[in-house]
């Protein structure tokens, strides 16, 4: 986006591929200044998130895979992501609902996408679940440990690539024998996931995207205490 550019004058629909453009371009900048915008107009934090900045990364993740953009370009679209995100944050955590629950999360170990993982961590703050987020690279020792210290309620993994999804049936077989996995929920999640690969390595659920993962928690919380 050209600095002259003023994007008060601009229509929505404008800034909206205006931001998903900057976001392919790895202008940070620019995209938490037209997120700004487009929430100063009323749009929801919601809708900025799926409209705009998940909906400009599905672009760029397709443009990875077809070897139009690589690892450099994707690492600046993923900065511009999560300083949109940052934006947004505060915004969609701020309900005042009560805690109903705490959630442990962390992406397994061998994968550093987080980007997906940290939306799912906000949506659940935001619908009033206290989030432990271990982040990326995170071995079933490091899970264990989060587990034994939060006792939570919801137990959650990311994976987005196929090589270290397997690892997540390691997890579990370590909560497992751990003696902790009845106690939990667990809820899983990640671009190569299906409902297929969590029934096998006995998670509670897949969660296609953040929004399923906060109607699902509630749902299985809900089922959990008999209310
Ligand atoms: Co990576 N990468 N990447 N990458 N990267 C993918 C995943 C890939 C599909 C791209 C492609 O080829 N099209 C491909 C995987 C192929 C495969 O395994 N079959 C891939 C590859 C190959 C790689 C490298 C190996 C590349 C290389 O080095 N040659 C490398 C691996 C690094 C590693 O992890 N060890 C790598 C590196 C990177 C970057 C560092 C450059 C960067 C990550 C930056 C970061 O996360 N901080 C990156 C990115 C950005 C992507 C793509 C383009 C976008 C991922 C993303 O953020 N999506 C991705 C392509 C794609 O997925 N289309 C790709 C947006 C996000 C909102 O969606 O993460 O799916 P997603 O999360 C959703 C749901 O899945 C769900 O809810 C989220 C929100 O709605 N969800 C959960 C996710 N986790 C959940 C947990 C839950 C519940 C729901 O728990 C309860």
């Amino acid at each position: 986006m050209s600095e002259e550019l003023d994007l008060t004058k601009l229509p929505t629909e404008e800034i909206v591929l205006q931001i998903k453009d900057d976001l392919y371009d790895g202008l940070a900048a620019e995209v938490v200044a037209a997120v700004k915008e487009l929430l100063r107009r009323g749009l929801t934090p919601y809708e900025v998130l799926t409209g705009s900045l998940v909906a400009g990364m599905d672009v760029v993740g397709a443009d990875f895979r077809d070897g139009i953009l690589f690892v450099p370009e994707v690492l600046m679209a993923a900065k511009s992501m999560k300083a949109g995100m940052e934006i947004l944050r505060p915004l969609l955590v701020e309900t005042g609902a009560p805690q109903i629950g705490t959630l442990v999360i962390g992406t397994v170990k061998g994968d550093i996408h987080d980007i997906g993982k940290n939306l799912v961590a906000m949506m659940m703050e935001g619908a009033g679940f206290k989030v432990v987020n271990l982040g990326i690279n995170v071995d079933a020792e490091k899970f264990i440990g989060a587990v034994k210290e939060h006792k939570p309620t919801l137990f959650g993994m990311s994976a987005l690539l196929t090589t270290t999804m397997p690892y997540m049936g390691v997890v579990i077989k370590a909560l497992k024998e751990a003696g902790l996995r009845d106690d939990l929920i667990v809820l899983v999640g990640g671009a190569p996931l299906n409902a297929a690969f969590a029934e096998e390595i006995e998670a509670d659920a897949y969660c296609r995207d953040a929004a399923i993962a906060v109607e699902t928690a509630k749902k299985l919380v809900a089922l959990k205490r008999g209310v």
